[in-house]
């Protein structure tokens, strides 16, 4: 009973309150609430759509890397078993939708892959932000035979991947493959792991202190005070080796399966 007494007027007054809000919607005109509904009538098929598309997997695969570094002997790799001996500095992206020749053999449903290789002139580099929103894995191809000197403009070119919305946000998975490893004075992937660690660590120092206006970064890279390291990313970088040449592309194609699966 004492209890009741104490919660009585509490009732009372979220009575009139309900009472009040009755009121103040029986008032408000017919229009606002066909208004209302059909906002959230639309909005929920919004969300149920953008559920739907990102559960569709891409099966896109975008080569990048320095000129030379060898993305399109890759490509025929990948596309025909071969490595079509006597390519030339691409001036367009490659593209083709295949089932890899590695799995061409194997029965049952292959789900082919989308591979495009973006070439590495500077002034075709653009090119990679139309592929880059609907890639499912990044391939960074590095020239390992003749890595030091063109290591700086590797490192650019990564940190600028890297950094990118597209990239960061989606953690698209990148794989850094050192190719060009049928020769015996190729670099392994671990020394050219760590010169583009020491690369991008002196990038992000500079870049840090440019004017904000003097840099197109949309994200920042690694932990700041300490030295950078692939791991600190917030997508996937892992490492491998390949010859495009003579066909050891394994590891190359391990990656592609593991984020286009069948
Ligand atoms: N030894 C060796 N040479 C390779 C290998 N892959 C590519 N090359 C050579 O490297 C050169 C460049 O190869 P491409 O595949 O055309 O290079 P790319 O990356 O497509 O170059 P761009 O189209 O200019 O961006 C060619 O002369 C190839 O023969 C490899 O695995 N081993
Ligand atoms: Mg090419």
């Amino acid at each position: 009973m004492e209890q009741w007494i104490q919660v009585e007027p509490w009732i009372d007054q979220s009575k009139q309150q309900l009472d009040r809000l009755m009121e103040w919607v029986q008032r408000q005109p017919a229009a606002q609430f066909y208004a209302t509904f059909a906002i959230l009538f639309l909005s929920s098929i919004f969300f149920v759509l953008v559920r739907v598309l990102k559960r569709t997997k891409s099966n896109t695969i975008v080569l990048a890397g320095l000129s030379g570094s060898g993305k399109t002997i890759l490509f025929y790799q990948l596309r025909d078993g071969s490595s079509h001996q006597g390519t030339v500095t691409s001036m367009d992206p490659n593209e083709g939708s295949f089932v890899l020749h590695s799995e061409s053999e194997k029965k049952g449903k292959i789900k082919p892959v989308h591979v495009v290789d973006v070439p590495g002139h500077y002034r075709l580099r653009p090119k990679l932000d139309e592929f880059l929103p609907q890639a499912a894995g990044l391939v960074f191809v590095v020239d390992a035979l003749d890595f030091l000197p063109n290591c700086r403009a590797a490192a650019e070119y990564l940190y600028d991947i890297l950094t990118k919305a597209a990239v960061v946000k989606r953690k698209i998975p990148l794989l850094i493959v050192c190719n060009k490893t049928d020769k015996v004075s190729a670099h392994s992937k671990d020394f050219i792991r760590k010169q583009l660690e020491k690369e991008i660590d002196k990038l992000r120092v500079s870049r840090t202190g440019a004017s904000a206006a003097d840099i197109a970064d949309e994200f920042t890279l690694g932990v700041s005070g300490e030295p950078f390291v692939f791991s600190q990313c917030l997508n996937k970088v892992m490492l491998a080796e390949s010859s495009g040449l003579t066909g050891e592309i394994s590891q190359v194609e391990q990656f592609i399966r593991e984020y286009v699966r069948c």
